[in-house]
């Protein structure tokens, strides 16, 4: 399942997850959170799904169809955060969660209300099996820039310190690096996943993309790790099959798997 919000532009959200699942074998199911209007430039506006709605999504999939593993994507407010903690503590405890800390665009638009990141912290993360934040999100959430190989080590402690089982630090922002390195961390011990850059400016998507692949795996009956690396792995062959669409930013590309 993915918890999330839609893009009318195609590109990011529900879409790219679901696009994904599909295209990795797994049946999608949604619980929409809010709706954004939004185009290859930037998001204009979203509007929030009432709190029942987003809880009786869940509910309604858990009680019947079952859900093997669910990522969280964009959920705008500290009171949504507040309604899928509790749902989902209630009625899928044990199941593999993926919270990928959705806080604003690639165009620096927010999705995310600035009060909401407690909620986040405070409700969420204690839930998650693992955590994915981007380095923009890793300043907001734990505040500590991350610059080098020692800075996102400590991010990594301060994340996992919050309560999710595994902690992913994504590399792809850090400016000084020509490779993208992540770093996992479970409490003991580092592990890093490594990929060549893609030198592209169509990459719209790829956050959720990574969360949505290692969801795929850990329903699957991947570990973490393996999850993660396979997962890094599928979100570089989207990003080097990404294409330009619209006039800014154009979207990682799933179906690259179709076309081969
Ligand atoms: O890529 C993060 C993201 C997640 N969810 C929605 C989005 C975006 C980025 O624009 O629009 C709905």
């Amino acid at each position: 399942m993915t918890i999330a919000g839609s893009d009318s532009g195609g590109g990011a959200g529900i879409q790219a997850d679901l696009r994904t699942f599909a295209l990795l074998g797994v049946h999608g199911c949604v619980a929409m959170s809010a709706v954004t209007v939004q185009n290859s430039v930037g998001v204009k506006a979203f509007h929030e799904i009432p709190l029942e709605i987003v809880a009786g999504q869940i509910s309604a999939v858990a009680s019947d169809i079952g859900i093997q593993a669910a990522k969280t994507g964009m959920l705008a407010s500290s009171e949504i955060i507040g309604c899928v903690a509790q749902t989902w503590q209630a009625e899928c405890a044990g199941t593999p969660l993926v919270v990928d800390p959705v806080c604003a665009s690639m165009h620096g638009d927010p999705l995310l209300h600035p009060s909401a990141l407690s909620a986040l912290r405070d409700q969420l993360f204690p839930l998650a099996t693992l955590v994915t934040p981007n380095l923009d999100e890793v300043r907001l959430l734990v505040d500590i820039d991350v610059v080098d190989d020692r800075s996102q080590r400590e991010a990594a402690r301060a994340l996992h310190a919050l309560g999710p089982q595994w902690a992913l630090v994504k590399g792809g922002h850090l400016k000084s690096s020509d490779a993208s390195p992540d770093l996992l961390f479970d409490g003991t011990e580092f592990q890093e996943f490594h990929a060549p850059r893609v030198a592209t400016g169509h990459d719209h998507g790829a956050g959720d993309t990574l969360a949505a692949a290692t969801t795929c795996a850990l329903a699957h009956g991947f570990s973490v790790p393996d999850a993660v690396a396979f997962a890094k792995t599928w979100v570089t062959e989207c990003i080097r099959a990404a294409y330009p669409l619209g006039h800014g930013h154009g979207p990682v590309n799933a179906m690259f798997r179709l076309q081969a």
